[in-house]
């Protein structure tokens, strides 16, 4: 049968160079797999081929041996080449396509936040004057957080309106003075300290406001320490704050605490602030005997002056933002600008 033993080898052939062609035009490990059982499979195109040699003519059996022999070799070592191909490059991609030539990629420095930022400021400068810091529980109970500091049961401030209470009875505190309660129930004057902190209100969050903030307060207790010992700590502080140029205006006010009590105001145009010419910043006094008397101290050997502040406050000041909200959004997009 001359006609079917030329087809065989015509078929043979075509195998030949049409098998590697379609292997190396898998894409991926299924294609390579339907491509091997086309040609490899049980009922694939040459084992088919194979079978045939069997009824092909004697005198052609040997040469068409050898060449299906051939062929089966081809097909076999470019199904094998393609496959090895294909895993080494999914592996590439699995190792992120390394290339031992690129320069190393820089690993981003962290920062730490403007608010930490803007707090280690202000501790560092109380720190050059000789003050520690302090630190106290954010969840504290109604006599260090109000009875304590002369803060009587119908003041607003102890309103629910205005401090977030838990079910038993204890509250967040509300500003860091907790802080300083505790530190003079455990130690004798003299006492220099700065307690920075986290602190919580009862407010409608906006611009300007939020129900969590930071404050700074500082406590200086010894004998004979007098208003002007407290004008003279914080204006030296503002300067170093806000540039050497900076005035101050202390203003009388009204806190529970202290008597007298004033209200910081600096100079805005300093810092080249326009709108306003006076800013106001801060809050201080001189620490009321009643305070003394619910720790222990003597009001008649001790004196001390005591102030507050709000760090985002002063950090908005500082860099001109306009949204207390920013600071706890985390976009790094505004954090990394500090
Ligand atoms: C302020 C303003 C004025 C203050 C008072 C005390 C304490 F515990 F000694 F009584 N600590 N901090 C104080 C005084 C805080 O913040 C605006």
């Amino acid at each position: 049968m001359p006609a079917a033993t030329t087809s065989l080898e015509e078929q043979l052939h075509a195998l030949k160079t049409q098998a590697p062609s379609d292997f190396s035009a898998a894409a991926d490990a299924d294609a390579l797999e339907a491509v091997r059982v086309k040609y490899l499979g049980r009922q694939g195109s040459l084992p088919e081929l194979m079978k045939l040699l069997g009824s092909a003519a004697a005198e052609d059996r040997g040469r068409l041996g050898k060449l299906a022999n051939e062929v089966k070799q081809v097909v076999q070592t470019s199904f094998d080449a393609q496959k090895q191909k294909l895993e080494s490059a999914k592996a590439e991609a699995a190792a992120g396509l390394f290339d031992a030539s690129l320069p190393g990629r820089r690993r981003k420095l962290g920062k730490l936040h403007p608010l930490t930022q803007t707090t280690e400021r202000i501790v560092t400068i109380f720190q050059n004057l000789g003050f520690t810091v302090a630190e106290g529980p954010e969840i504290e109970d109604e006599w260090h957080c109000f009875d304590a500091l002369n803060t009587p049961a119908d003041h607003p401030a102890r309103d629910l309106q205005d401090t977030l209470y838990l079910q038993d009875g204890r509250l967040l505190r509300t500003q860091t003075s907790t802080v300083q309660i505790r530190v003079m129930e455990t130690h004798k004057p003299p006492i220099r300290i700065i307690a920075p902190g986290r602190v919580f209100r009862r407010d409608e969050v906006d611009a300007t406001h939020s129900a969590c903030f930071h404050q700074i307060e500082g406590l200086y207790v010894a004998e004979n320490v007098s208003v002007a010992d407290l004008k003279g700590t914080l204006e030296h502080f503002f300067r170093e704050l806000l540039g050497p140029e900076t005035k101050t205006r202390f203003r009388p006010h009204f806190f529970p605490y202290t008597e007298p009590s004033f209200e910081i105001d600096f100079s805005a145009a300093a810092l080249g602030l326009k709108g306003k010419e006076w800013l106001e910043i801060a809050g201080c006094g001189m620490v009321d005997p009643a305070v003394f008397k619910s720790v222990g101290y003597d009001p008649e050997r001790y004196t001390g002056f005591a102030f507050g502040m709000g760090v985002e406050r002063i950090a908005m000041i500082l860099h001109g933002i306009d949204d207390i909200r920013l600071f706890y959004q985390n976009d790094s997009r505004f954090l990394q600008q500090f």
